[in-house]
């Protein structure tokens, strides 16, 4: 354990200091963001009022557009002259929401991150392979500053150029990989389609998140690759990653490490707390950030906290794997779901890659989706051709129908595609395209 006095500190302790610290950043923000200070004078709460961890729910939410509304600075509390690093989000959506962090963020965020690799069973003198894009990305500087804050040797191999990271983990020989799910896949079949012995390179973990992946992903990974695959969490509106993390021995929930971020889970449709156990959307206040503090900043994503002990013997609470963002729910003829659900059923299907994606049309005011995916090598070498009249392809094509209607209600068109046909992906994959607004 990276800092065992803190990760298992006593839950009335744990309490305490939250208390302290919270009061400390409502104070904080109220003083100095005029964004909050409206918020909380028009939410009528004063921040003096705050005197016990379940006057949490008295403060007024954060949202993502509050941080474009003030796009980019409005939301710092501290000068940029104080502000050492600056990180954005992709923007794909609309504007980039921007965070900063001072030189003090920067060291909290490496000791949450070396917890978490730590959490892992990464290792002080472990050589790390960080395939987790750097730029204006958290993943790749957050895991970086983390690992060398570890004792690790870190390779900054970023994402792209996968030949070439095959290289890197042959001749460098790292024990940790760090990337996203898809990113790992895409490793794993590259070194299957280059014929490179799995003996050749020494992973042993891997370290995997910045997008919804499911248990049955992970069984995948783990048997493609031979390692142990844990789960890492975090949002750049918070910190980055490292905000929480599954531990090697519990593989059960990510631990959060809530001395610095306090966390709820909330009915997103009226903003209630939810209690543990309850499936709702996470939400989160920052407890130390300085240069930009969130008050119960909604995530989106959708998962549940426990306070179960763990057998690691950390006492802070963990979430389980985040289900889906809530702005990713497909409403397809009535039925509404999340792109893992139909993960889970196609990575149940031997005959089937884990390389899949959803496209969405709407036709004649109809949402409609198809769902493509690649068959296996093994397959295809099977058939020894692939042409659209092979009489299994219309089997195992009626054979996804039935699951998918049977396991979820739904009524979705199935492409079977060839191997290698959907581009492979080098950071965060692109599993929906959303044609409707094409359509109408
Ligand atoms: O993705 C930070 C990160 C980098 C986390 C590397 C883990 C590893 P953003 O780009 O701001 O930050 O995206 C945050 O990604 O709200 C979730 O929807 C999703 N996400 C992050 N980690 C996971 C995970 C980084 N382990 C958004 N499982 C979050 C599922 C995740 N979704």
């Amino acid at each position: 354990m990276w800092n065992s006095q803190l990760e298992c500190l006593a839950r009335t302790d744990l309490e305490q200091l939250q208390l302290t610290r919270l009061v400390q950043t409502v104070q904080r923000t109220y003083d100095r963001v005029p964004f909050y200070r409206k918020a909380f004078d028009d939410a009528g709460v004063r921040p003096d009022s705050i005197k016990t961890l379940a006057d949490l729910s008295r403060l007024p939410f954060t949202r993502k557009s509050d941080l474009r509304d003030n796009y980019p600075f409005g939301l710092f509390s501290e000068p940029l002259s104080n502000v050492s690093r600056l990180h954005a989000s992709s923007g794909t959506k609309g504007k980039p929401t921007v965070v900063g962090y001072t030189k003090g963020d920067i060291q909290v965020w490496a000791e949450v991150v070396a917890r978490s690799l730590a959490a892992a069973g990464a290792r002080p003198g472990d050589i790390i392979h960080n395939s987790y894009g750097y730029g204006l990305f958290t993943g790749g500087l957050g895991l970086h500053y983390g690992a060398e804050n570890l004792g690790a040797t870190v390779v900054p191999a970023s994402g792209g150029r996968t030949q070439q990271q095959i290289l890197l983990l042959q001749d460098f020989k790292a024990r940790v990989l760090c990337s996203t799910p898809s990113y790992a896949l895409n490793i794993a079949l590259t070194l299957q389609e280059l014929g490179v012995p799995r003996d050749s390179i020494n992973l042993e973990i891997g370290i995997f998140g910045a997008e919804p992946w499911t248990e049955e992903f992970r069984v995948q990974i783990e048997s493609l690759l031979k390692i142990n695959a844990l789960d890492i969490y975090g949002l750049s509106e918070v910190m980055g990653p490292g905000v929480s993390m599954e531990c090697l021995q519990g593989r059960n929930g990510l631990h959060i490490w809530e001395d610095h971020f306090l966390p709820e889970i909330i009915d997103p449709k009226t903003g209630q707390s939810l209690p543990y156990g309850e499936e709702g959307e996470l939400v989160f206040t920052t407890l130390t950030k300085e240069a930009i503090p969130v008050l119960r900043y909604r995530t989106g994503d959708v998962s549940k906290l426990t306070i179960e002990r763990c057998p690691c013997g950390r006492s802070m609470v963990r979430m389980a794997r985040v289900r889906a963002r809530l702005d990713d729910m497909l409403i397809i003829r009535g039925v509404n779901l999340f792109p893992s659900e139909i993960e889970k059923v196609l990575l149940q299907i031997e005959e089937l890659a884990p390389n899949y994606q959803l496209v969405l049309e709407r036709k004649r005011a109809l949402d409609t989706l198809e769902v493509q995916v690649e068959i296996t090598e093994q397959l295809l070498g099977r058939w020894g051709t692939f042409d659209d009249g092979h009489v299994e392809l219309s089997a195992l094509t009626e054979r996804i129908q039935f699951l998918f209607k049977d396991g979820l209600g739904l009524t979705a068109e199935v492409t079977l595609l060839k191997p290698k046909s959907i581009a492979r992906s080098e950071g965060k994959a692109v599993r929906v395209i959303d044609r409707r607004k094409e359509n109408t």
